[in-house]
């Protein structure tokens, strides 16, 4: 039988940026075998309203046994595995679509907040061990990385064996402003390698973190 796949997503650029990280490690990852498992690569729209449903479309057609997300996190230096989905949407900037939630919930009467079921803590430690900057990042904000972060636990709410989580990446040198950090695009890719085979040999993808949060 088939092993299910590591699902690894990524953004498409927005905020006027013509690239995003995140995207171009989804599309380089597509269809790697990474630790046995082939990786599937797909790019959401940074758009509220359509990035859920084709990331739900993504879970339903491909059964993951992984699921990880990824997002650019502009002005940070590290690779951030974040620790927690929040319910809330509160947009700094529109959307690609033009839409900019203000104090919305991602899912009404859902839970405050669900936590990574990544291993946050081993996947910081085995980028840093391969001379990655890496760092947990105790907030995802509340613009679409977290939207998509959120309804990602949320889907899997009852399935809490698979592992499922968001990573942010930094900008690309050409990217940011000048006096900015960066990192480049190689490295970034080598790192939610790293990161996806941190997991695979973690145990069941529950939160690392304690509480009674969901
Ligand atoms: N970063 C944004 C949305 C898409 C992306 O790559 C964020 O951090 O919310």
């Amino acid at each position: 039988m088939k092993s299910a796949p590591v699902l690894v997503t990524g953004f498409e650029p927005f905020g006027g940026d013509v690239v995003n990280p995140s995207a171009e490690i989804a599309r380089a990852l597509d269809g790697r075998v990474i630790a046995g498992r082939s990786v599937i690569g797909a790019v959401l729209p940074c758009v509220f309203q359509t990035s859920t449903p084709e990331l739900a479309r993504l879970l339903r057609r491909h059964c993951p046994a992984v699921v990880i997300a990824t997002g650019l996190a502009g002005g940070r230096a590290e690779i951030t595995p974040e620790r927690v989905a929040i319910n809330l949407d509160d947009a700094r900037i529109p959307d690609n679509a033009g839409a900019q939630p203000i104090d919305l919930p991602v899912v009404r009467g859902g839970p405050a907040a669900y936590w990574s079921r990544l291993p946050i803590k081993a996947i910081v430690a085995a980028l840093r061990e391969r001379g990655i900057p890496a760092a947990v990042s105790q907030t995802a904000g509340t613009f679409v990385c977290n939207h998509v972060f959120y309804a990602l636990m949320h889907a899997l709410r009852r399935q809490p064996g698979l592992k499922a989580g968001f990573i942010h990446v930094p900008g690309l040198p050409g990217q940011v402003r000048r006096g900015q950090p960066s990192l480049s695009q190689a490295k970034m890719i080598e790192a939610i390698e790293i990161a996806i085979e941190a997991t695979l040999v973690a145990r069941v993808g529950r939160s690392e973190t304690g509480g009674t949060l969901a």
